[in-house]
């Protein structure tokens, strides 16, 4: 099952088999749409090797990487009714990496859109916290993380989509990554 045309070889996301979830590739980077978004749009871009620093990529993936950060916030902006984005990278574990594969958030942005939960910049501890980490959303037993001496976290709010919905979003977007110019 893909999204994109054609026969695709497995595409890993760290150590998830992502295949599906891909809208977009070149032939060094491939977009991916997220288990547990934290705003809709949120994507992530990732070089197709597994490497966990930026500073592991070659010249040439960086700068595709970035090329196709540029293409693809271009179209998620438009998609979602955007008027910014929050491009992001969390590079390394003590910066708040869970999945050891350099990927940049992707997320876009429109006014007052996280003033209930603090205001613009709420999208910080949002990614740095437990919302942004889908190992613990996948792996935890309701309890444990309190035991752990961390706040309670809304249920609903770690709930990781169906394969469905997102196979769904990454057929659409496949096809509005068809309508975006080259460069
Ligand atoms: W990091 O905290 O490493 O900067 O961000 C990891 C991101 O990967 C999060 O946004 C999380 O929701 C996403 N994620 C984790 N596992 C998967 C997966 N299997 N498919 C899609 N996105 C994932």
């Amino acid at each position: 099952m893909s999204a994109l045309k054609g026969a695709t070889a497995p595409i890993y996301f760290g150590s998830f088999l992502v295949t599906p979830q891909v809208f977009h590739t070149t032939p060094l980077t491939f977009a991916l749409v997220n288990l547990k978004p934290i705003l809709p749009g949120h994507v992530l871009i990732s070089p197709r090797r597994v490497v966990p620093r930026v500073s592991d990529l070659t010249p040439a993936e960086t700068s595709d990487l970035f090329l196709t950060v540029r293409r693809v916030g271009r179209m998620v902006e438009r998609v979602y009714g955007g008027s910014s984005l929050n491009i992001a990278v969390q590079d390394g574990v003590d910066a708040g990496q869970s999945v050891a594969h350099v990927h940049a958030h992707i997320i876009p942005r429109r006014a007052a859109d996280l003033d209930h939960r603090g205001g613009t910049d709420a999208v910080y501890d949002m990614l740095d916290g437990e919302e942004g980490d889908v190992g613990k959303a996948l792996g935890e037993v309701d309890g444990e993380r309190e035991k752990r001496g961390f706040p309670a976290v809304d249920n609903e709010a770690r709930k990781p989509r169906s394969l469905e919905e997102m196979v769904a979003e990454a057929e659409m977007l496949a096809r509005e990554m068809e309508k975006e110019p080259v460069d």
